[in-house]
């Protein structure tokens, strides 16, 4: 009977020995994002820990809203075990910063959405890196624009663009630019677009730069908007709304899909009549499981990936998002 015991406690503790080291084993990753509050993040983080709950790894995650946290949080996530992460970075200028403080702890690291430019001004490439095709995104956004003032019989001589600007971020200026470039090959005139820089990338930000365009243009009857995101957009179309401009006399097209939903959902049509959905799936979860695989298996992600966008709408948002 004491023999058996004996084995019985032996037993008992090979096995809790097997199971902590099979949990010390379970591999963490860090997910750090510029701006935890806006939707888009979230549901970067909400994939990112789908990815982890079906392969088996933990997400660290982390709001980066400036540089000190940023570099802070890498060390904790050092500190925490974790072999690398995945960041949207508060300013790219961080980028050699951000490189430096992963390689001294150690850490992968892959960037998403917000690239990373270097001291010189020129891009990491070395940096993996998960982006939108930017450029051809806003394309779309300004090529939805038009066919929504055209299937209203819109004089397009007659609309001024409130041009939501955020250009110290290339990912957004190129969209901005792109969504520019095909406003004009269809024919809105140079001198009806009227840039409004918003100093914060968020709704508030937008709402005041457009307040100040529209209090500056008295004359202009008809509004159509464009800008990075969803949230460039929005804060625009309140705007609006407020000098007596709504769904009959403006137009906005967002980037993200993540705002839109909202506007699409109330009873009475906005001005919001599009955004470019993104592939946020991609941007979280496909990432996370990239550096899964590259800190498990060693095997190395792309350097460069550029996602798509498909155009979303009223008619056809709950189809994309599986509502019903
Ligand atoms: C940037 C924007 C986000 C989202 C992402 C893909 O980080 O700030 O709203 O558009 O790119």
């Amino acid at each position: 009977m004491k023999k058996v015991l004996f084995f019985l406690v032996v037993w008992l503790f090979v096995l809790s020995f097997a199971f902590s080291a099979a949990a010390a084993e379970r591999i963490k990753i860090g997910f750090i994002v510029k701006q935890p509050d806006e939707s888009w993040f979230q549901d970067e983080w909400k994939y990112a820990d789908q990815a982890g709950r079906q392969l088996g790894f933990d997400v660290i995650k982390i709001g980066g809203t400036d540089g000190e946290k940023v570099l802070n949080g890498i060390d904790n996530l050092a500190t925490q075990g974790a072999k690398g992460f995945i960041i949207c970075t508060p300013d790219v200028k961080l980028g050699p910063a951000i490189a430096a403080r992963a390689r001294a702890n150690r850490l992968k690291l892959m960037s998403v959405d917000d690239r990373f430019i270097g001291p010189k001004g020129a891009v990491m490439e070395d940096v993996h890196h998960v982006g939108i095709s930017a450029y051809n995104i806003g394309s779309l956004a300004g090529q939805t624009i038009i066919s929504e003032a055209k299937a209203r019989g819109w004089n397009l001589k007659n609309v001024g663009f409130l041009r939501m600007s955020f250009d110290s971020l290339p990912t957004i200026k190129e969209r901005t630019e792109g969504a520019t470039a095909a406003l004009v090959a269809a024919g809105i005139p140079k001198a009806r677009i009227f840039d409004s820089p918003m100093k914060t990338l968020d709704t508030e930000g937008s709402f005041n730069a457009a307040s100040i365009t529209i209090t500056k243009h008295p004359n202009i009857s008809l509004w159509i908007v464009g800008g990075g995101n969803d949230n460039s957009v929005l804060g625009a179309i309140r705007a609006l709304e407020g000098h007596g401009f709504g769904a009959d006399r403006a137009i906005g097209v967002g980037i993200n899909g993540t705002e839109a939903v909202a506007e699409f959902q109330k009873r009475n049509k906005t001005a919001f009549a599009a955004s470019i959905l993104l592939n946020a799936r991609q941007h979280g979860y496909d990432t996370a499981r990239s550096m899964y695989f590259w800190i498990r298996d060693g095997k190395e992600p792309p350097k460069i990936t550029w996602t798509a966008g498909t155009v979303m709408t009223r008619k056809n948002f709950k189809n994309l998002m599986g509502l019903k």
